[in-house]
């Protein structure tokens, strides 16, 4: 892999497209299992102690790389290595997000905004200095809405932003050997649409019948699609359905709606001083703090 120009995202971001097709990896592509990664490395966000967050890019450490909720994200970080070690001058957490927004236009999502800044733990002890331990934060598919909201409120969410932000499963599919949920929400899921709400309002979701956990299943154009308890929770909360609702009829307001969001998922923690770089202090940067 070359190098581009120290401060070059754009360089940065043709080099993640140029990796994204990916022959015999899942549908593939590459892009999905890169935009769980950039949900992941921000989703462990705490806003009553600002710990957690896409900053320091603590999933190259344990406990957090070990958490059960990151199986198979060792896969997206691995895909982005070569970039990486071509690369020195951005942060790894840079990186992942920056990787995470342009796989999602690359499939033919909105454009997110995006601002670099952000630094690595140099380690684990770092890591857990400042954000004490993350693991276990990211939310359990086997569960309904007051988890999830428990969950996204914690980071700050909203109930319209929790229900745009699910709507990233109509990317990727689930692995057996990685979260033991297996298959795909959508029919062509390297395509991002909103076709997740039109099938999870107009299919019946019926429980599958397998040794594995409880996920839905319906035959759509000859294939078994899927669906996890919470997406399922997306339209049996009256709330969250609201907006599922929205979503299917109206795709544009949707991506509007996702692309503020996931923006906003990125930035959780990321508090950058005057230069613009966002130093790793217990709590975020001191001159945001209070
Ligand atoms: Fe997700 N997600 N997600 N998800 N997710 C899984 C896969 C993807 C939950 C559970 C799972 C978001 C919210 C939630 C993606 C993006 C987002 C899997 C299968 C589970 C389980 C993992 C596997 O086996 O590989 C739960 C629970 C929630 C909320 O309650 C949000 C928010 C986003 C992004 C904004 C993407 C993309 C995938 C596909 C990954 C792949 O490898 O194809």
């Amino acid at each position: 892999m070359a190098s581009v120009k120290n401060g070059d995202y754009d360089g940065i971001r043709n080099q993640v497209t140029k990796i994204l097709k990916r022959p015999g990896y899942d549908d593939g592509s590459i892009g999905p299992v890169l935009v769980r990664l950039a949900w992941h490395a921000s989703g462990t966000y705490e806003r009553k102690d600002r710990t957690g967050g896409s900053n320091g890019a603590g999933m190259r450490f344990a406990p957090e790389s070990n958490d059960g909720a990151n199986a198979g994200l060792e896969h997206a970080r691995a895909f982005l290595d070569p970039i990486a070690e071509a690369n020195p001058w951005i942060s790894y957490a840079d990186l992942w997000t920056l990787a995470g927004v342009t796989a999602l236009e690359a499939m033919g999502g909105p454009k997110t905004p995006w601002k670099p800044g952000r630094t690595d733990f140099k380690s684990e002890q770092a890591a857990e200095a400042y954000h004490g331990k993350v693991d276990g934060r990211l939310p359990d598919a086997s569960q309904g809405a007051q988890h999830i909201r428990d969950v996204f409120y914690r980071m700050g969410f909203s109930d319209q932003e929790i229900v745009a932000l699910s709507g990233a499963h109509n990317l990727g599919r689930c692995h057996e050997d990685r979260s033991g949920f297996d298959g795909k929400w959508v029919v062509n899921p390297t395509r991002f649409s909103n076709q997740f709400f039109k099938l999870l309002l107009t299919r019946k979701w019926v429980p599958r019948k397998w040794d594995g956990p409880l996920q839905y299943e319906a035959v759509v154009v000859g294939e078994k699609l899927m669906m996890l308890e919470t997406d399922l929770a997306l339209i049996k909360d009256p709330e969250f359905r609201v907006w599922a609702e929205k979503y299917a009829a109206d795709q544009k307001l949707f991506f509007e709606h996702f692309a503020a969001a996931f923006a906003k998922l990125l930035e959780l923690g990321v508090d950058r001083d005057g230069s613009g770089v966002a130093p790793l202090v217990k709590g975020g940067c001191p001159y945001h703090a209070g």
